[in-house]
């Protein structure tokens, strides 16, 4: 059992239009962090339903909060906005679809108790796989794109997984810097501009969506390559 004075711990999870997923992620991460002291607050932009669906949730259980916004806000500015009211010591991001295993999420602690600033969950370390990437062109597109990263970003060779979107952060780290989030990557944006000194890998496998449409399209792959352009030109 961990001890009394165990970090506090925000697990934030970005929705959009996830129906069917909100309970059993919360029931997931609720038993992988057991008795901890944890909560999960989702960053939803829905509009079909989920938003009731956690809604109802959050009045169950004080350990479930809601950052709604009624416009789209994308995935990366749902995130930052509610990192702005989270004051727990750390932060998990994670995607609400379940491909991101809360099974992980004792090592992604365990890794940032030991002195981690930022813990990523990788699937390119070794141990890791991407069963979730649905065809050859999304995992050629995701390698390629985390090899431009690497190269054209210093900061993002820290990591074999710099594309990641699970990932656990010593909120500290974020003290007086300023996120410019672009689309959907926000690991990146933290490693540029968070004061980060060091980042360990835990591999993991990236599971299949099972409900719920994708929310990726081709217009991302244009917006991050924006990304990547203003972060070498910060
Ligand atoms: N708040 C918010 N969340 C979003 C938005 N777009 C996507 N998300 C969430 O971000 C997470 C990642 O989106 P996905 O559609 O699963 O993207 P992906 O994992 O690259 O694609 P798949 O492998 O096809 O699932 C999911 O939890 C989405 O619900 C958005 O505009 N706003
Ligand atoms: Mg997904």
């Amino acid at each position: 059992m961990p001890p009394n004075d165990a970090p506090t711990i925000a697990v934030i999870v970005p929705t959009f239009n996830e129906r069917g997923n909100p309970g059993p992620l919360v029931e997931q991460v609720s038993a992988a962090l057991a008795d901890r002291p944890f909560r999960i607050v989702f960053a939803d932009d829905s509009t079909d339903g989920t938003t009731r669906e956690i809604r109802d949730l959050a009045r169950e259980s004080v350990t479930i909060s809601l950052n709604h916004s009624s416009s789209r806000r994308g995935l990366a500015r749902a995130v930052v906005e509610t990192l702005a009211d989270v004051t727990e010591e750390f932060v998990v991001i994670m995607d609400g679809d379940l491909q991101h295993p809360p099974r992980l999420l004792p090592s992604l602690i365990a890794t940032l108790t030991a002195g981690a600033d930022i813990a990523v969950a990788s699937r390119y370390a070794p141990g890791g796989r991407e069963l979730g990437l649905s065809g050859p062109i999304r995992r050629l597109v995701s390698r390629q794109s985390t090899r431009a990263a690497r190269l054209l970003l210093p900061q993002a060779r820290q990591t074999t997984d710099p594309m990641s979107g699970f990932f656990a952060i010593r909120r500290t780290i974020l003290d007086g810097a300023t996120l410019q989030p672009v689309g959907f990557k926000i690991l990146i944006e933290v490693l540029v501009r968070g004061h980060v000194r060091r980042v360990v890998d835990v591999p993991y496998t990236l599971d299949r969506r099972t409900r719920a449409a994708s929310k990726a399209s081709p217009l991302e792959g244009v917006r991050f390559l924006r990304h990547l352009v203003r972060l070498r030109a910060p």
